[in-house]
């Protein structure tokens, strides 16, 4: 069985949980302590949450877990298949979840945590605040007034997304456009992603 380890409070692994959940994939949970223990980098040397292990398969970045549980235990409407004209566009927003929003918090939680006080609002916080107000206006952009980021239903876009929002509003107190924070609450609705913060306190 898939068994994902995470933070009690780890974002990155609630989009693992929920698509795990909104397929219907049986998973496991394990919390993992900060600093992290040595067997649990004996696991993970990166020591970084989450971390997925599946019938010997280690992941330990959230989306490729996202596409691996998707496409491993698909198909399934979360990602279109290879000749749908809507694949290019999840791909790219869920990529982009981590690879701009993601990689930029990073280093802007470990400033406002770790930081001396001089250094909270240096060069690179405020030129990262700044590429971070982009990148959220392209998502509010590419949303819209529609329900969803891509198409007409549910994708990994939407999940790696609204989760990657949550660290930047949760950690960062960072501001979201109406019409993302409207489509976040709407999403939060849905039972698989209840089931999914549950399971993250588990
Ligand atoms: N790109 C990675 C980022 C993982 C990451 O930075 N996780 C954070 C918590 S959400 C973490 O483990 N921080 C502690 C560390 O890296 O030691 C992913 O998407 O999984």
């Amino acid at each position: 069985m898939i068994h994902i380890h995470n933070f009690p409070r780890g974002a990155r692994g609630v989009r693992v949980f929920w698509v795990c959940e909104e397929m219907g994939v049986p998973y496991q949970t394990s919390p993992v302590t900060f600093p992290p223990s040595e067997a649990y980098l004996a696991l993970n040397p990166l020591g970084s949450v989450p971390f997925l292990e599946d019938e010997g398969v280690a992941i330990n970045e959230s989306i490729a877990m996202m596409l691996y549980v998707a496409q491993r235990y698909g198909p399934t409407p979360l990602l279109p298949a290879s000749d749908d004209p809507n694949l290019a566009a999840v791909l790219q927003l869920t990529v982009f979840s981590e690879a701009s929003l993601g990689g930029e918090m990073n280093p802007l939680m470990m400033a406002h945590f770790g930081a001396p006080e001089a250094d909270k609002g240096n060069w690179s916080v405020r030129t990262g605040h700044g590429r971070m107000e982009r990148f959220i206006r392209y998502a509010a952009d590419k949303l819209g007034d529609r329900a969803f980021l891509v198409g007409g239903d549910l994708t990994l876009a939407d999940i790696a997304i609204c989760t990657g929002l949550g660290i930047w509003k949760g950690a960062l107190n960072g501001a979201i456009p109406d019409n993302l924070a409207t489509w976040r609450e709407r999403l939060a609705e849905r039972p698989a992603y209840q089931r999914a913060q549950a399971a993250q306190a588990a």
